[in-house]
């Protein structure tokens, strides 16, 4: 590892001035051994960005060096009508105002996957709200398409929040749903849903949709049935910090209990067209610091990823100075959730040579990988020359 970080990390622990227990967490930092809830939220209240970032880009280094991930992906979102009334969901319509909205049928969405035929994607990302009609049948049917017509693109689908409501519509076990959506073509699940495990908070902002405990435990079959998923986090709204490190604490006993888990994303609450406007933003400050911490505390997950089309693209670089290591995906403008909540990123879609670039100009190593994060091109040295790369109907950067 670069000598530079050592240094930083020493001149922490060898810092008198340094409040005590800070000094403590570093040290367990250094020795890599866990954090325990009470430091948690102890970091949260009293450490400095400058701190958690030293200790949370030695970690990062630590595990991925330099190297900074991301894909070739783009979404497809069957419907923005939804049975439930997620107060920070500016995205839903409810039924009662379905006009307003968009329902997929199944040929509308194999259109969408078959524009994408012949280009070099590698996953599509299926989620959106909860309808009847998307039952059981539509997603096996559907899982099977997209597998017949395209073997190779992995299918990232569906929450625990989807699963939940269809298991129970079909009246089959989560077992023996898990399975069949498994072998129908599901690859893995998104880590959406999970928003603040803490039922109190929980209730107050989306209340109805499945509980902490059902989301977990679907998370924990898919990982039985050996296919991975990741973990999201929704912060900066109504939670505390002891609600954050509660969610965090949950996500890494189920990772020591399965090792599914590949990815955490930490979430910003984004305030705008949604019953929950009236709360303020949290900072770049806070997210940088949310990032650094989730990197100190889950020390059992493999990557950290800031979410580029919620966060904006200049957080997300500097993130990757916070313990961050992924950034999503290229995503062809193909998302509605953070553009109708207020993100910078209106129409979220970034070349291939954008997002590399995006990487190298903070220093790090790009990577495309896949889902499961085998390494596809390692862009380091890549020469884009004068290719076009423009990732569908964008303008190509030229070379300087
Ligand atoms: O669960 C909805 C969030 C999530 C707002 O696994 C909002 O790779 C902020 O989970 N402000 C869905 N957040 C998106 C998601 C996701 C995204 C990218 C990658 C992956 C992955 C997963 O979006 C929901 C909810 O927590 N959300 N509305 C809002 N106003
Ligand atoms: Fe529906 Fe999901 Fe929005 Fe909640 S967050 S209202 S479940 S689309």
């Amino acid at each position: 590892m670069d000598k530079k970080i050592h240094r930083n990390l020493n001149v922490l622990l060898q810092d008198d001035t340094l409040d005590a227990n800070l000094r403590k967490i570093a040290q367990k930092v250094a020795d890599a051994k866990r954090i325990t809830p009470e430091e948690g939220i102890y970091l949260y209240e009293h450490a400095s960005l400058g701190y958690v970032g030293v200790l949370a880009n030695y970690i990062r280094e630590k595990r991925h060096g330099d190297k900074t991930y991301f894909n070739r992906n783009f979404h497809v979102e069957p419907t923005n009508v939804c049975i439930y009334t997620c107060n920070f969901c500016s995205y839903s319509r409810l039924i009662k105002k379905r006009s307003e909205g968009w329902e997929y049928t199944h040929d509308d969405i194999m259109n969408i996957i078959k524009k994408y035929d012949g280009k070099p994607v590698t996953e599509v990302h299926i989620v959106g709200g909860v309808l009847p009609q998307y039952d059981f049948k539509f997603y096996i049917d559907l899982y099977k398409a997209i597998k017949a017509h395209r073997p190779d693109l992995h299918v990232k689908a569906l929450t625990p929040v989807e699963y939940h409501y269809i298991f129970k519509k079909g009246k089959v076990s989560y077992e023996e749903g898990m399975k069949a959506m498994v072998e129908a073509g599901l690859d893995s699940m998104p880590g959406g849903g999970a928003e603040i495990f803490d039922e109190e908070i929980r209730n107050q902002i989306a209340k109805d949709k499945c509980n902490a405990e059902q989301w977990l435990r679907l998370h924990e079959i898919l990982h039985d049935l050996g296919k991975r998923s990741n973990a999201t986090m929704l912060y900066g709204h109504i939670e505390s910090y002891a609600n954050r490190v509660d969610h965090m604490e949950r996500l890494r006993q189920l990772q020591d209990k399965t090792g599914g888990f590949q990815t955490f994303i930490p979430l910003k609450f984004r305030n705008q067209n949604n019953d929950m406007s009236q709360l303020e933003e949290v900072s770049a400050v806070e997210d940088l610091k949310n990032y650094a911490i989730s990197r100190i505390y889950l020390d059992n997950f493999d990557h950290i990823k800031a979410y580029w089309p919620m966060i904006g693209r200049t957080t997300a670089q500097l993130s990757l100075a916070y313990g961050v290591n992924d950034m999503d995906g290229t995503i062809d403008d193909t998302t509605k959730i953070y553009s109708m909540a207020g993100s910078e990123e209106q129409s979220p879609s970034l070349s291939t040579r954008q997002l590399v670039e995006m990487v190298k100009a903070v220093n790090r190593h790009p990577i495309e990988r896949d889902t499961v994060y085998n390494v596809i091109e390692d862009y380091q040295e890549y020469d884009f020359g004068k290719e076009e790369v423009g990732f569908i109907g964008l303008p190509v950067i030229q070379p300087t």
